[in-house]
């Protein structure tokens, strides 16, 4: 397999963590991309011109995170991070979600404030984002405070702990951790494992 990756990427994060997991790194070949970059041939892997893009073993080219996450667990031949039935998957697929949706709104506002020239900037949207981003972390303390996020690993763990690295990794100064103390004390262990260690974002 090979997958177009970025190192600062939190979705590319999710499917590195997820291939280690499931003890697949040592398939996948990985090229570095800047998707940025005018000259980036990203499209004629990904024509939404985004990273991470896997192709598979048969040839695919599969383009969303979730996908990828999906396909690597199908050759996972450990304990599914994704179960197969019941409760169980809907809950994982569902932290997932919230976990994406943390990840698209601190990616947003990353793209807002670093990218998009200054007199063109929309306050209002990037008060948007970090409103969305606080309700889903007040959501996910409860959920830690329950030990719902407790357990052996799988993809809505993986995905939670990947945004709240990438929350700590792009703005450290808005300090999620802060009034958040099961979530933040269940990250605090969960970043402890290899696979979270190997791909911290660089300095
Ligand atoms: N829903 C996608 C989001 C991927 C994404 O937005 N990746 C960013 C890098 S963090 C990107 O490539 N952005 C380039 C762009 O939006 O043009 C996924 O889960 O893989």
């Amino acid at each position: 397999m090979k997958l177009r990756y970025a190192p600062t990427s939190p979705y590319v994060r999710k499917v590195v963590v997820t291939a280690m997991e499931a003890g697949l790194d040592e398939r996948i070949e990985r090229t570095a991309t800047n998707v940025w970059d005018p000259a980036t041939d990203i499209a004629d892997d990904n024509p939404l011109g985004k990273v991470p893009a896997l192709t598979t073993d048969d040839g695919m080219v599969l383009c969303d995170s979730p996908l990828i996450c999906e396909h690597l667990d199908s050759l996972n031949s450990g304990t599914p991070l994704i179960p197969v039935q019941g409760p169980a998957r809907w809950q994982v697929l569902n932290l997932q979600a919230l976990a994406d949706g943390v990840m698209d709104s601190a990616v947003t506002q990353v793209v807002e404030t670093k990218m998009r020239p200054e007199d063109l900037r929309w306050g209002d949207w990037l008060t948007r984002q970090k409103t969305k981003i606080n309700r889903a972390l007040d959501v996910l303390e409860k959920q830690a405070a329950a030990g719902d996020l407790d357990g052996p690993v799988n993809l809505g763990s993986i995905a939670v702990a990947c945004a709240l690295g990438y929350l700590d990794f792009r703005f450290a100064e808005d300090d999620w951790h802060s009034g958040r103390p099961a979530l933040s004390a269940w990250y605090e262990g969960f970043a402890q494992r290899p696979s979270m260690q190997a791909t911290q974002p660089p300095a």
